[in-house]
């Protein structure tokens, strides 16, 4: 390649300002192309995902469902209240068409689900699109089984709410009833990464007339990699044929589409997990660019209870739990702090309106 850059420069005679500038602009077309290609590329693959995915049980009711709960109290448009979607839990991959063993991951849904009850104290109306099973909001301080050991038999056909539980259990009925009549909780289950990525879809698309009173909070732990619905197999694998072998793709990146198609004027937090220290601020910034989130929550798995990090233009700012605070969680002064971000942001919006 040298060679030819020097006959090329040998042959017209260029002098050596000339000769820069002609890089520079090479340099420039090279890295317009590229950018071009990998949005290309990217689109391809986001398509060919949702193409072979196995389609969504419900899309119609589900989407009618979220128009009904957006416009609940402001039917014209629902414009000016506040909504934030908030992800959690992990999503599952299938390694078979009818499933028997699939990939998944650690998360409980705790952050989502106390996340919840946060936005909605604040004044948030609340899509909660959680994986069947994991940690739900009000629900923080009912035993691990709840019917089986809040409630007891009186006698053969009655039972009661045991003393011992009974404040719990009538808290969480009470808060979730108020959440879910009062129009501010409208709560949305999925298993596998196929449903997640087309809930999103859904959700994202539905919230875009909010424009930026939208938000995003995406704390689920989301795969990575996952088996194409067409190349998986149908049947449960057979340990009969020896070792497994198999091939993972890549999940498309969505977050890029989420921020620039599907619901481009909402405010937009996303999650970063690590184990290792030393990288986790290194990728949360790099996600805060990559994807133009508006923050990026950085956390590590051994402390994330304790302490996340926000990651944002202007700066980090780390946030912890108040441990004088008897029952504290992370979630309270994240919450907090992701509002008035939000509140900032609206407001730089309607001015620029005006
Ligand atoms: O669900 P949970 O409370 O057990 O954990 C929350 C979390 C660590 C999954 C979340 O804070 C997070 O970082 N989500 C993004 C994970 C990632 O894809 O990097």
């Amino acid at each position: 390649f040298m060679f030819w850059v020097v006959m090329f420069v040998f042959i017209l005679g260029l002098d050596v300002p000339s000769v820069i500038w002609a890089y520079w602009f090479y340099c420039f077309l090279h890295f317009l192309t590229f950018k071009e290609m990998d949005s290309a590329t990217l689109h391809e693959e986001i398509h060919s995902f949702f193409e072979s995915a196995p389609p969504l049980k419900d899309s119609a009711k589900i989407t009618d469902k979220l128009n009904r709960f957006i416009h609940f109290d402001s039917p014209s448009s629902g414009k000016g209240r506040r909504v934030v979607c908030v992800t959690s839990g992990g999503t599952t991959v299938p390694l078979e068409q009818r499933c028997v063993r699939y990939i998944d991951n650690f998360s409980s849904g705790h952050r989502g689900a106390a996340s919840t009850e946060y936005f909605i104290k604040a004044g948030y109306k609340v899509i909660l699109l959680y994986r069947r099973g994991t940690c739900q909001p009000y629900c923080s301080s009912l035993p691990e089984d709840p019917l089986l050991e809040c409630f007891e038999l009186t006698d053969d056909s009655n039972f009661q709410v045991r003393q011992s539980h009974s404040e719990a259990v009538k808290g969480a009925i009470m808060n979730h009833h108020a959440a879910v009549a009062g129009g501010l909780l409208l709560k949305l289950p999925f298993t596998t990464i196929f449903e997640y990525l087309q809930m999103l879809r859904i959700i994202a698309s539905s919230m875009k007339s909010l424009e930026c009173h939208a938000m995003f909070y995406l704390a689920a732990a989301v795969s990575d990699f996952y088996v194409p619905w067409k190349s998986m197999a149908q049947h449960k694998i057979q340990s009969a044929s020896g070792p497994l072998d198999m091939r993972l793709m890549q999940v498309p990146k969505m977050l890029s589409v989420l921020r620039t198609e599907w619901s481009p004027s909402a405010f937009c937090i996303s999650f970063k997990l690590e184990t290792d220290s030393k990288i986790l601020l290194e990728k949360a910034n790099m996600a805060l660019k990559k994807y133009k989130m508006h923050s990026v929550v950085a956390n590590e798995l051994l402390t994330q209870k304790e302490e996340v990090t926000v990651v944002t233009e202007n700066g980090n700012i780390s946030v912890r739990r108040d441990k004088t605070r008897p029952g504290s969680e992370v979630e309270d002064p994240l919450v907090e702090l992701l509002v008035k971000k939000h509140s900032t942001y609206i407001n730089d919006a309607i001015a620029q309106d005006l």
